[in-house]
């Protein structure tokens, strides 16, 4: 490939690389967990791949019509974050949507054969609905971030009360996430079911919650989906903690959260927070 750039030099390759490892460190992807999609610009992609040179085209059994000639660097399926760092062309690649929408073209990676990452029918799904909702969005991050997996356990699955119960943790948190959580009921993972149901929710928010199993979170940028879900996960250890010391003896109040949300510009997601306003 002459006159092309090293893609493992390229901003978004790094961002991959970079983002896996801190996913492994934090504990939130053990063993294969986990999996990242990033929509990339084709002029993002042209210094440093020849667009014309499809290595593999793989079939998916979904209707990604609506992503047709789109660009992603995705994780690999079965693929440890952990190793991403020392061999990124075998654990990532960078696929194109076909005109059909019924495959994806592998550019790059995937060196030893694999292929997308299993949860793809979700990260699709979802990409669908946050650029419906946003022209501006672009990455899709799913990690078993593990104190929001423990509230699954012994919290309320009603998304309206994990909502409130994350917003009172961290007094930030309202801030980022003011549309809330969406929680869907425990599903199989990597099925067109979880995808649609999990989309469904994207249309609202940006962080969908899969009980038992971990997180979806939605951004801009690979910092936005990244903070948002370190911002849900502190909350949700800053629960566990308070749990585990006894439980709340005060809290910020929701007239408190109310002027939060009007100190920041933000919108609080309707019929959480029982204010006079
Ligand atoms: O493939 O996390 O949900 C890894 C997963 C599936
Ligand atoms: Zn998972």
């Amino acid at each position: 490939m002459t006159g092309k750039l090293d893609i493992l030099t390229a901003e978004f390759t790094q961002e991959m690389m970079k983002t896996t490892a801190n996913l492994y460190r934090l504990g939130w992807d053990e063993r294969n967990g986990g999996n990242i999609s990033y929509l990339l610009k084709e002029e993002e992609v042209i210094p440093f791949l020849d667009i014309n040179h499809v290595k593999r085209t793989m079939p998916i059994h979904f209707d990604a019509s609506a992503l047709a000639g789109k660009y992603f660097i995705v994780t690999g399926s079965g693929k440890y974050f952990k190793n991403v760092m020392d061999k990124p062309a075998e654990n990532l690649g960078v696929i194109r949507v076909t005109e059909d929408g019924k495959a994806v073209d592998v550019l790059w990676g995937f060196e030893d054969g694999g292929g997308p990452t299993s949860e793809l029918p979700t990260h699709f799904m979802s990409h669908i609905e946050r650029l419906k909702a946003d022209p501006n969005h672009r990455v899709i991050i799913h990690c078993h971030a593990t104190h929001i997996l423990g509230m699954t356990f012994t919290h309320s699955l009603d998304e309206k009360a994990f909502t409130k119960t994350l917003w009172q943790m961290c007094t930030e948190c309202i801030v980022v996430f003011p549309e809330g959580v969406g929680i869907i009921p425990w599903m199989v993972p990597g099925t067109d079911a979880i995808g649609k149901a999990t989309a469904a929710k994207m249309k609202d928010v940006r962080l969908v919650v899969w009980p038992h199993h971990g997180v979806f979170g939605a951004g801009t940028t690979m910092d936005e989906a990244f903070g948002l879900i370190e911002t849900a996960e502190k909350a949700a250890q800053v629960y566990t903690i308070v749990c585990a010391q006894g439980g709340v003896k005060q809290a910020i109040t929701d007239q408190q959260l109310l002027e939060l949300a009007d100190a920041f510009g933000v919108v609080p997601r309707q019929g959480i927070l029982n204010t006079k306003k």
